[in-house]
């Protein structure tokens, strides 16, 4: 289980599960995937990501899709992942990494080119864990249709350890699933087909939290709903967030009946009447910080190495605050240079194994 011999996850053979075991965000962490940045590549413009990535990174991508991020920025945030990897092994858990990767290579379906691919960074985006099972999202930037490949090693090798693997339907991405015109007010995708990216749902045991998102359809939610079927409960929660893309920067459970919110973003919501609800402070990140896909409540992206030990970004001291003072242990990592990349600790992540089994956290 740990690597360094350092174990602070010693799970007793008989609570042994499978090779893949993960049910919420918060139980102790056995093994992880972090993502690598080597072999980034600007996402090839779409007009569904008008809503969703900031206004200055528009022309870029119309320009520089395919071609490599600046190589400094790549290697400074490469370095924070192996660094976060070297922390989360002598935390005790067991770090695996995707196969490297060259995401330029051009590609193309019967309807539409992309001139490359995005990154093997964010494995929260286009996988998911629920229970003993590897869900492939189906993304709906096309940039991102191949975005598993570099995981595909992993995810064999689980399903040989006895984990199931589901991937959803393979969308077309065809023109119907995008607004006919760009930048129109409601979202930027229709329900032509299921998509969704992973990113979007928060586990909580037998119940998952969802939000309608400018990546994720309600066609994609309702396959998901009946894929997994009666043992799961899907919520989708009514968030203020006109860019949403992804649901990790707007909601952070921490711990049973705890959750950190994202105060511009969270509406008060029945599901979590009697939870704990703790608002995260402003991101520290200063104005002019380089980001390319989000904004900067990435701050509240964060991975819980079991309920009362969180990893934080370094600098983000007023978040360390309220965390310390509420009884957790922050973990500090630099991660500034990945935030450029669109996300932190928890989007770099895929949990597969934490302990635990499912059950009911939500009345
Ligand atoms: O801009 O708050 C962050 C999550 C990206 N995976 C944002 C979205």
């Amino acid at each position: 289980m740990s690597t360094t011999g350092k174990s602070t996850t010693t799970v007793p053979p008989a609570e042994r599960t499978g090779a893949v075991n993960s049910h919420t965000e918060w139980e102790a962490l056995e093994e992880v995937v972090v993502g690598r940045m080597e072999g980034a590549v600007f996402p090839t413009w779409q007009s569904s990501m008008y809503p969703t990535v900031p206004e200055s990174s528009w022309a870029l991508f119309r320009e520089k899709g395919g071609s490599p991020f600046p190589a400094d920025l790549v290697a400074a945030a490469e370095e924070e992942l192996d660094g976060f990897a070297a922390v989360l092994r002598d935390e005790g858990v067991t770090v695996v990494r995707p196969d490297p990767c060259d995401h330029s290579a051009p590609f193309s379906t019967p309807d539409w080119t992309s001139r490359g691919g995005l990154y093997s960074a964010m494995p929260r985006d286009c996988l998911t864990v629920i229970g003993d099972t590897i869900v492939e999202a189906p993304m709906s930037w096309r940039c991102r249709a191949h975005e598993t490949a570099p995981f595909r090693s992993l995810i064999k090798s689980y399903f040989r350890g006895g984990a199931r693997w589901l991937p959803a339907p393979h969308p077309q991405l065809t023109d119907e699933l995008f607004q006919a015109t760009d930048r129109q007010e409601g979202w930027s995708i229709t329900d032509f087909e299921p998509v969704f990216d992973a990113a979007d749902f928060m586990r909580f045991g037998e119940d998952i939290i969802v939000q309608r998102s400018h990546t994720t359809n309600d066609f994609g939610i309702d396959w998901l709903r009946r894929a997994l079927g009666s043992d799961y409960r899907i919520h989708c929660l009514d968030v203020n967030d006109p860019h949403a893309m992804h649901i990790d920067a707007t909601i952070c459970p921490l711990a049973p009946g705890v959750l950190l919110v994202n105060p511009d973003r969270y509406r008060p919501s029945p599901l979590f009447r009697d939870w704990e609800i703790i608002e995260a402070p402003k991101p520290t990140l200063p104005e002019g910080w380089p980001m390319y896909l989000c904004s900067s409540w990435v701050s509240m992206n964060l991975l819980s190495l079991d309920e009362r030990t969180v990893v934080v970004e370094r600098q983000e001291e007023p978040l360390i605050e309220v965390l310390t003072q509420r009884g957790f242990r922050c973990v500090l990592v630099d991660f500034r240079h990945v935030y450029s990349f669109g996300g932190s600790f928890h989007c770099v992540t895929l949990d597969v194994r934490r302990r635990g089994d499912r059950r009911r956290y939500l009345n």
